[in-house]
């Protein structure tokens, strides 16, 4: 037979972990809806995973935005955090950085090196086809 003072205090261990997950989950959308878009990858855009456990497995980008306050401003716009040849502002579709998106979600993850915009979008390619309509 256990004792009871040992289970609750499992049951109270517990709960401080669900509670500090929860809190992890809530303080991460806080921060993501500080950015312009976020709708495609969402955590993994300042993670190393799609599903983070904690706010210590941040990729470039989010080593540069937790350095930055968290802001997303023209400093943070104008940086290539992960190295990749395509600036934080081009690959979140908020080029200048003044939080007005261009785009309704983002060309590519700014903190993937691996994942870069490399298709053309609507917008730009209607202003091409437009220059050869007579
Ligand atoms: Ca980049
Ligand atoms: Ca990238």
């Amino acid at each position: 037979m256990r004792p009871r003072g040992r289970i609750s205090a499992g049951v109270c261990l517990l709960c401080a972990f669900a509670l500090a997950a929860a809190g992890a989950v809530y303080g991460g959308e806080v921060y993501m809806k500080r950015l312009p878009v976020y709708r495609t990858y969402q955590c993994a855009i300042c993670h190393k995973s799609a599903q983070p456990v904690s706010g210590q497995d941040l990729n470039a980008f989010g080593v540069d935005f937790r350095t930055n306050s968290f802001a997303w401003n023209n400093a943070l716009a104008s940086k290539d955090s992960d190295g990749d040849g395509y600036l934080n502002g081009l690959e979140l579709g908020d080029v200048d950085g003044d939080g007005v998106p261009e785009i309704a979600v983002e060309r590519s993850n700014p903190g993937d090196p691996l994942n870069t915009p490399n298709a053309i979008d609507q917008s730009t390619w209607g202003i091409l086809k437009s220059l050869f309509e007579d």
